[in-house]
């Protein structure tokens, strides 16, 4: 990704891979919250520490370095749980867990933030708000959140496929790469509702976000025929890669640049954004309604945009971060997997996955009933 920048400077990043944001139209919302909150609830909070950081996202997506700075200077523990999925996550606050930070992607921040479930964030509160959404004027009014008045983005990503290049040898570049006979039995797909379907969507030409029940027969069809060819369902696509128990595995790029770092020969890996299209996703920083420090929040939110903990972050995780300043750290870190850079082509395909109807969204927990049950 890129800043809005000067065209000399902006056709140069265009080259590297880069480029700008798009705003997109707003869907519908199937999420209902179990009680409506307070409005009063609801205020932005002040940056100020108000306790502990009760801290709540996916496994290794910010540099325990990060952390240890944070919990130093502002003299605070940060106290850490981690989901594995979106289902996973909303379930936990619907069970009743506080957390003061979480990390949504963008249609379920969509929903949390429609279901009340979101404080407001007040950007003047952010030192460095405008290297977010100065920078990047997507994120300022992004059809998930609009005016970013609950979130800050985190991280951008599509879905492509990883894989064993010592084993498999070079792919074709389409999502059909998945059936490929050398690789059966050691191929995993995401453990991701919408992954999965926007997968076999994308194979047949059809939306990502798809509803209908006859689209739905037609993927949940293909991916029988894929079903036995499979390991498993699984997110942790480093890890399988690394190990050896994938050949090739649905990932999503950071999690493919994160490997990079650990691969003592990255040549042995591969990274592909399959021509049929890849699922575009940004996961952002998000204070539930019932966050029982969101001062605390909001400073933590605020220190991670500081440009060296930017920097620090991005070489960990894999994944770029919407900060003025960081592009450069970004290229350099997937110069073997270029097709981990998030460019405004990828953008403009628009391929978020989107909030569909209460029938919509239970067809499709359906069809990856059906899908995961083979
Ligand atoms: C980090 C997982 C990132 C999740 N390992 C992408 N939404």
């Amino acid at each position: 990704m890129s800043p809005e920048v000067p065209p000399s400077t902006r056709r140069a990043l265009l080259r590297a891979g880069a480029g700008g944001l798009l705003g997109a139209a707003v869907a519908g919302c199937g999420f209902m919250p179990a009680k409506t909150p307070d409005a009063k609830d609801l205020a932005p909070p002040r940056a100020r520490v108000d306790g502990d950081l009760v801290y709540f996202n996916w496994a290794d997506y910010v540099d325990p370095s990060v952390f240890k700075g944070f919990e130093k200077e502002y003299g605070v523990k940060v106290v850490q749980s981690n989901f594995d999925s979106m289902e996973g996550m909303v379930a936990k606050l619907n069970a009743g867990n506080r957390y003061d930070v979480i990390f949504p992607s963008a249609k379920w921040a969509q929903r949390l933030a429609r279901g009340g479930r979101l404080r407001r964030i007040d950007h003047s509160q952010i030192t460095r708000a405008k290297d977010v959404f100065g920078a990047y004027p997507y994120f300022a009014d992004p059809w998930y959140d609009p005016g970013s008045a609950h979130t800050v983005p985190f991280t951008a990503y599509k879905t492509g496929i990883g894989w064993r290049r010592d084993r498999l040898g070079d792919l074709s570049g389409s999502w059909r790469d998945l059936w490929n006979d050398a690789a059966r039995g050691k191929v995993f797909l995401l453990d991701d509702r919408d992954e999965v379907l926007g997968m076999g969507a994308l194979e047949l030409g059809l939306d990502v976000s798809t509803g209908d029940s006859g689209d739905l027969d037609r993927i949940t069809r293909l991916l029988a025929g894929l079903r036995p060819r499979l390991r498993g369902f699984s997110s942790d696509s480093y890890n399988n890669l690394l190990n050896g128990n994938a050949l090739m595995t649905q990932a999503w790029s950071g999690d493919m640049a994160a490997m990079l770092n650990q691969a003592k020969d990255p040549s042995v890996f591969g990274f592909e954004a399959p021509k049929e299209g890849t699922p575009i996703n940004s996961d952002c920083y998000a204070i539930p309604w019932n966050a029982p420090h969101p001062g605390t929040a909001m400073l933590f939110i605020d220190y991670m945009l500081r440009p060296e903990n930017v920097k620090k972050n991005i070489e960990y995780i894999g994944y770029p971060m919407p900060v003025a300043g960081s592009e450069k750290v970004y290229a350099a870190l997937v110069e073997p997997f270029p097709e981990c850079l998030v460019t405004e082509a990828d953008l403009k395909a628009d391929l978020f996955f989107r909030n569909g109807s209460r029938t919509a969204e239970d067809a499709r927990d359906t069809a990856w009933t059906h899908v995961k049950a083979g």
